[in-house]
Parts: structure tokens; sequence; C-alpha cells
């Protein structure tokens, strides 16, 4: 992999891992594996549960070749250019009614650790984009694909592993963005582009909201995601797995993660696999947005 220029140094495998004491609320002991080449990370790190790997690994590879989103869709990111990573956890004690919050947390993660290693301001879109502004546009800088992995043989049996993917786009230039939809960090003009730093400020603050999720602490988690959340007040319009479409104005979030909107007749609430896509309906005053 010679042709990707000094802007795009590798990963450091060392450097990626939090100082010292990883989830420092102790939940997480983060160890860190670098791939040069994987198809996805999320179909890797489910092989390696499904063969009794304990929770805490992460796994990011330098170049994803077949990376995937929700429902089907791909995910493409050039070498180098992005994180692209997925961990591996078994959150035993939480009720599966409450597991929705995974890949909300993780948004919210992702948006905190960007935050403070690059200096981006983001904003959530439920349930899995996080939004960044490209010269006053709004567009995707990150997404986020849980999945849920049963594996029946494993000793001591943990139940269920959880499959935490992230794909964050990192130097991408406009030009090797798939969608005019998506943005980079580069593009929403970071402070910072040094892929290691972020991915380690994206565990650490992974760690700290994964740990107040399974304490079910909860206190902290869903006030900050209603803040964090763009989603959150505005009108929107659903498409639906049927066909069809639900318009309405995006109340709240739901202890189960759902997404509650008021259509003006009644509140609809709906899970991530009810739903294709959130949309807004139209620009707040102001407001641009990219595609
Ligand atoms: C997602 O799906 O946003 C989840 C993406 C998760 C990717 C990570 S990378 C590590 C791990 N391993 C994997 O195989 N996956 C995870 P969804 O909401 O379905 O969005 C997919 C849609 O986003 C596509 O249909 C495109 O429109 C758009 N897209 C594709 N690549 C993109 C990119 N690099 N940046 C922004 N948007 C992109």
């Amino acid at each position: 992999m010679d042709d990707d220029g000094p802007g795009r140094p590798p990963l450091d495998p060392e450097a990626g891992l939090p100082p010292g004491e990883p989830g420092r609320g102790g939940r997480v002991r983060w160890r860190l594996e670098v791939l040069e080449e994987s198809p996805s990370t999320n179909a890797y790190v489910a092989g390696r549960a499904r063969d009794g790997e304990a929770a805490g690994l992460v796994v990011a590879a330098e170049h994803q070749t077949a990376g995937r989103g929700r429902l089907d869709r791909s995910w493409v990111t050039p070498p180098r250019a992005a994180l692209t990573f997925s961990l591996l956890l078994t959150p035993d004690e939480v009720p599966v009614h409450r597991w929705p919050w995974l890949p909300l947390l993780t948004g919210l993660a992702v948006a905190e650790g960007v935050e403070r290693a690059a200096g981006v301001g983001t904003r959530l879109k439920w349930p899995n984009d996080v939004l960044a502004d490209e010269a006053g546009a709004e567009a995707k800088v990150a997404g986020v694909l849980v999945e849920r992995v049963e594996r029946p043989g494993v000793e001591p049996p943990p139940g269920a592993a959880a499959v935490v993917g992230v794909g964050l786009n990192v130097t991408t230039t406009r030009a090797e963005l798939p969608v005019p939809t998506a943005t980079s960090l580069a593009l929403a003009g970071a402070a910072s582009t040094d892929r290691s730093a972020l991915l380690r400020s994206v565990l650490e603050a992974f760690a700290r909201r994964y740990d107040e999720w399974c304490g079910c602490a909860g206190g902290g988690l869903r006030p900050s995601y209603v803040r964090a959340c763009g989603t959150l007040g505005r009108q929107v319009r659903v498409a639906l797995p049927a066909g069809g479409a639900l318009v309405g104005r995006a109340v709240d979030v739901d202890e189960e993660g759902r997404l509650l909107v008021d259509d003006g007749s009644r509140v609809h609430v709906l899970g991530a696999g009810d739903v294709v896509h959130v949309r807004p309906d139209r620009p707040r005053p102001g407001e641009r947005m990219r595609g």
C-alpha cells in the first residue's frame, strides 16, 4: 500500500488503545488488531465471536473492500482514508429490549470522540448516522452498524454477542466519497486527522457510555443522546419497509431507543427495524442539506 501518500499514515496499533486502564469503569478491556485489508470488519469480528472470542476485541481494517451498511446497503471507503472498525461485546446483563440503545450510544461516543480529537462538532441522526457540516451543509461523516451474533456452542454460555461496527470518513476527499450526502472530517474542517488518536478517543468515549448503559445507570445516556440528536424537533419523512411514508414531527426517543413521531393525529413508536430511512421533510430556515 504505497500509493496513499504521506497524508495517510498507517494506524499505530499501540496508539489506538486508550492508555493504562481501558474502559475505566472496568467492563471493557480493549485488544486492538489492525488488518491491512478485510472485506468487512463486522463480518470478521462476527466470525471470531462465533469461535468463542472474548469481549473487548477491536478490529480495524486499513482497507475494507466489502463494507456493509444496514439493509444490505454498502459502505465504501478508500484505503487509510477512514476508520473502519468493529468491537466485540457481550452485554449479558442488559435485557434484550434495551439493546436498540447500542447503535445510539455508539453514535454518541463517535460524536464525543470526534469533538475531542478533531474539534469537529456533529449531530446524530437517529438511529445510526453521525452528521457534520461541510461548507454550511449537513452530511454524513460516520455510520454505525450493530449486529447480534448468537453463539450457542460457546462456553461459558454468555448468550449473544454484539458486533458494533463504525465507519468514519477521515481524510476522504470529495471526489473519493461514494455519495453526495457524505462528507469527511477533513472536509468538515478538522483540526487533526490522526486516525490513531481518533480511534483512541472514540474508544474512550464508547467505554464510558457502554458502562453507563450496562450499569443501567441510565442517568446520563438518554439526556446526552437527546441533546446530541439533530432528528428531534424536526419534521421528518420516514420511509417504511412495506413502502409508503410517515410524515410528522420527531418528538422524542424512548427508554428502548425508539423514535417517537407525531403525525398530528397520533404518536408513532418506531424501532430501527421498522424504518428504511428517516429524512428531514424540509430543511430548517437557513439550512442546506447535501444530496
Ligand atoms: C451505515 O449504514 O451507515 C452503517 C455503516 C457501517 C460501516 C462500518 S465500517 C466497519 C464495519 N464493518 C462493516 O462492514 N460495516 C461497519 P446505512 O445507514 O445503511 O448507510 C449506508 C448508506 O450510506 C449507503 O447506501 C450509501 O448511501 C451511504 N454511504 C456509503 N458509504 C459511505 C461513506 N463512506 N460515507 C457516507 N455515506 C456512505
